[in-house]
């Protein structure tokens, strides 16, 4: 495969492991090695779990988004950034790659606003939204900082905080930041790597996987076949798709065999997006 550009999102219980996280800090080195530019973009949902339950603050999700107050998005900052960014660094360091563990903060990266999520339409007409307190939707990305380090031969990886025009740090659903991302650096692939083979028509039925998928089938499924987490994984895809990626595809990161497979020898597991 030609070399190119890669954007790959690390999240959710394929993480959860040090022993996961360092297969896949080897899969990395190797698609390096093969002349590959990547950037990975990771979550750290059930360590903000965690470290939400510590504090004693509970969470409720809504689509797939954490509400997130601003006693919660300090123990969320310090978990993406000061843990799960940093043991990241550290084990993609060690398995070789040059990695720069960043975050949307930096070089003013990612510029976000207060994200109102819509519900509905209310009997009077009205929009129904959600309030969801510090998560942030993405305005706009400033892509030089990871383009310069790819060009260079690093590995960025990111972690999902960014910043409001108040430079309030605010809460990034971390599919949404690597669809964008994805979308601003014109990857060639973006693969999101979930902890289930991809999307299912009747989850967790394995012969109910679906390989491939059009954009013009998505619409009614949601609600529907794409619930809860998948929400904002498969609008993630979308909004890669019709900016110009190519390639988007969910694969398991629980195997990371099936990520060195896609780009050794062209074996396509999970979900495929195509137009
Ligand atoms: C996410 C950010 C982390 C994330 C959260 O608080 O869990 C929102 O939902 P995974 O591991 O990729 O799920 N933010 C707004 O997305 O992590």
């Amino acid at each position: 495969m030609k070399p190119s550009k890669l954007l790959i999102k690390y999240g959710g219980n394929a993480m959860i492991n040090a022993s996961l996280q360092n297969q896949i800090a080897e899969v990395i080195f190797q698609l390096v090695q093969q002349g590959h530019q990547v950037c990975v973009v990771h979550g750290g949902g059930p360590f903000i779990n965690q470290a939400l339950s510590e504090a004693g603050i509970s969470s409720e999700f809504i689509q797939g988004q954490r509400k997130t107050s601003p006693e919660a998005m300090v123990e969320i900052q310090k978990t993406l950034i000061g843990e799960v960014n940093a043991n990241l660094t550290r084990a993609f360091s060690h398995a070789g790659t040059q990695t720069v563990g960043i975050s949307g903060l930096d070089a003013k990266m990612v510029r976000v606003k207060q994200k109102l999520l819509h519900l509905g339409i209310l009997e009077d007409g009205q929009n129904e939204t959600a309030d969801l307190g510090r998560v942030g939707e993405i305005e706009t990305i400033q892509p030089n900082l990871v383009e310069h380090l790819i060009s260079a031969g690093f590995v960025p990886i990111i972690a999902c905080v960014a910043a409001d025009k108040n430079g309030n740090s605010m809460n990034v659903n971390a599919d949404d930041f690597a669809g964008a991302m994805a979308a601003a650096i014109q990857a060639d692939y973006y693969i999101s790597l979930t902890d289930v083979d991809g999307l299912y028509s009747n989850f967790p039925d394995p012969e109910s996987i679906i390989k491939s998928i059009k954009l013009t089938d998505l619409t009614e499924m949601y609600g529907k076949t794409i619930q809860g987490g998948m929400i904002p994984k498969i609008q993630s895809c979308e909004k890669a798709l019709r900016s110009g990626v190519k390639n988007v595809l969910i694969l398991n990161g629980t195997k990371p065999s099936q990520l060195q497979d896609y780009f050794k020898n062209g074996s396509i597991a999970g979900t495929t997006l195509t137009h």
